[in-house]
């Protein structure tokens, strides 16, 4: 997959070389390219912002700066990109978000600064227009690592095999069971003993209903949406009967 980047702060995609967006850099399986609005701007200054038409505060970035790194960035994309524009005003970005995004070859990250773009540029260029989440961010650049960061781990060969078989049994839209690693005791707190015994068919079961417990507790409304075979009634019911003999 290639990502191009339209960002007035392009050391900020530096974070993406640790961790597995650096290790799929590596191997190719990711490339980032970032493209400057200010080397496109016109005039001794170099401005790539200016006051807002209509008065108010702050200051909005203009539309030529950011169309011809936009441009730039296409030629460069191998083949046709998707133009993404990150923005409070986005559609919210999820998991399945990601999983669609992830089939395309090339995707072109927008980032806005100031007090947001000229609008013009949406009209301009289509594309479309996501949110990592509702909340107001200095620029667009780290909603838009979240999501390299997100597809590019849904890219084959990004991930260890552990990693890989780990995600796709998240992937069944509910928290995560708790983890432990050793010692089996710390400050008084001893593992579960159904993961120290070996009976894996024991430790799915047990996994199952925390996961199911978490979400119901935490997260119910990952619940609502979703069908429940009988297996999972059972665990669920079973995980608050004995969270009511606890706190008994
Ligand atoms: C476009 C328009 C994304 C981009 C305005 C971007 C949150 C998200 C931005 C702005 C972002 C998100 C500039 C408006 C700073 C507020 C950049 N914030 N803003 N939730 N900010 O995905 O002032």
């Amino acid at each position: 997959m290639w990502f191009g980047s339209v960002t007035l702060f392009p050391e900020m995609f530096n974070a993406l070389q640790s961790g597995i967006p650096g290790r799929a850099q590596a191997a190719e399986h990711i490339q980032v390219q970032c493209w400057n609005p200010r080397d496109f701007a016109k005039g001794a200054r170099r401005n790539v912002d200016d006051r807002p038409y209509g008065g108010g505060p702050g200051m909005v970035m203009m539309v030529e700066p950011l169309l011809l790194a936009i441009q730039a960035a296409k030629k460069t994309a191998p083949g046709p990109a998707k133009v993404i524009y990150l923005s409070p005003q986005g559609q919210k970005f999820d998991q399945a978000a990601a999983e669609r995004l992830a089939t395309e070859k090339s995707l072109i990250f927008v980032s806005g600064r100031y007090e947001g773009i000229d609008d013009r540029l949406l009209t301009l260029e289509a594309g479309e227009q996501w949110s990592v989440g509702d909340y107001i961010l200095s620029g667009g650049e780290l909603a838009a690592m979240v999501m390299m960061d997100a597809i590019t781990r849904l890219i084959p060969g990004t991930l260890g095999s552990s990693a890989s078989s780990r995600q796709e049994s998240l992937s069944n839209g509910l928290l995560e069971y708790p983890q432990y690693t050793r010692p089996e005791n710390f400050a008084g707190l001893a593992v579960p003993d159904v993961l120290l015994n070996g009976d894996h068919q024991a430790i799915d079961r047990w996994r199952l209903k925390a996961s199911l417990g978490r979400s119901w507790l935490q997260r119910p409304d990952l619940l609502t949406g979703r069908e429940q075979n009988t297996l999972e009634a059972l665990l669920l019911a079973e995980f608050l009967q004995e969270r009511e003999q606890k706190s008994e």
